[in-house]
């Protein structure tokens, strides 16, 4: 089977929410050899885009978000491991420290770009879901962090992101951490009004995006 039709089986597995069709395209992916990050951006996270239209037009409800999510975890499963072993022996990068802002529970795409970025040899340290601000940087010292990641799927926890770089001005740690925002609701122009120092629209992106920020930092 062709790589497309593999992405199309994984796009249409998530939007029909079958754990067993997903599990199943994901195997094939795998068993072709093909970069599993094409079949996450082409295929998962498309059919994820979906999924979140119909349930804002209310065709489906939450029941089905929380299912397709799962279907989403269980194509991760079986990536997962072929993603790692892709970017084995790298050099240490820097170490991160990255969550999803208080209030909001979505860590799907915090995952990703938590496992990209371990793959692309940062010491990554994901403390999870709902994290409040003063968590984010009280990890960050104890890992002894080069960036903090902070990620937002809602727009009420967007602020979040906003009140991790108001903490470190005001304990006069702002030019200690690189910063770097993302999720659904944010943007470039988000991140620059909050002044944050990068933003990712991607997984891939963010990787590139902490590579960029972290050899300027260093230079
Ligand atoms: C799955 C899902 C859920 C699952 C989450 C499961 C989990 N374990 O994460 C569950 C069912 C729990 C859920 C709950 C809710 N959800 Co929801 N959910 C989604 C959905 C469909 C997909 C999100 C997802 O996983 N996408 C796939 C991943 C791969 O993409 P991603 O998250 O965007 O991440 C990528 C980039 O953004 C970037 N990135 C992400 N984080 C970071 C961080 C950094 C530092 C960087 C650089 C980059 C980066 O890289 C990632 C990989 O490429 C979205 C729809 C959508 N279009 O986003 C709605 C959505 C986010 N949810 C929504 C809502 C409203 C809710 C609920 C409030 C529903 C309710 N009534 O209870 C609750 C919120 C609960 C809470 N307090 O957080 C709304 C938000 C609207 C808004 N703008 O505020 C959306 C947009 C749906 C919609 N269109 O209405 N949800």
């Amino acid at each position: 089977m062709g790589k497309e039709a593999i992405f199309e089986n994984l796009f249409n597995a998530i939007v029909d929410i079958s754990e067993e069709r997903v599990e199943k395209a994901a195997n094939e992916l795998v068993k072709g050899k093909i970069d599993p990050l094409e079949g996450i951006e082409k295929g998962l996270s498309k059919g994820m885009e979906v999924i979140g239209e119909r349930f804002e037009k209310l065709e489906i409800y939450l029941p089905e978000l929380i299912m397709a999510g799962d279907v989403f975890n269980s194509a991760m499963e079986i990536l997962e491991p072929e993603i790692l072993a892709r970017g084995k022996s790298v050099a240490k990068k820097g170490t991160i420290v990255i969550g999803t802002a208080k209030g909001d529970i979505h860590e799907i795409g915090k995952d990703i770009v938590a496992m990209l970025l371990k793959t692309a040899g940062f010491e990554v340290h994901n403390i999870g879901k709902d994290v409040p601000t003063p968590t984010f940087l009280q990890e960050a010292e104890k890992a002894k962090a080069d960036i903090i990641g902070v990620s937002a799927l809602l727009t009420t926890t967007l602020l979040g992101q906003k009140n991790l770089i108001d903490l470190l001005r005001e304990t006069g740690k702002r030019n200690r951490y690189i910063v770097m925002v993302g999720g659904g609701p944010t943007s470039q122009d988000w991140a620059d009004k909050i002044g944050a120092d990068g933003y990712g629209v991607t997984a891939k992106e963010a990787v590139s995006v902490a590579l960029k920020l972290i050899s300027q930092k260093r230079a």
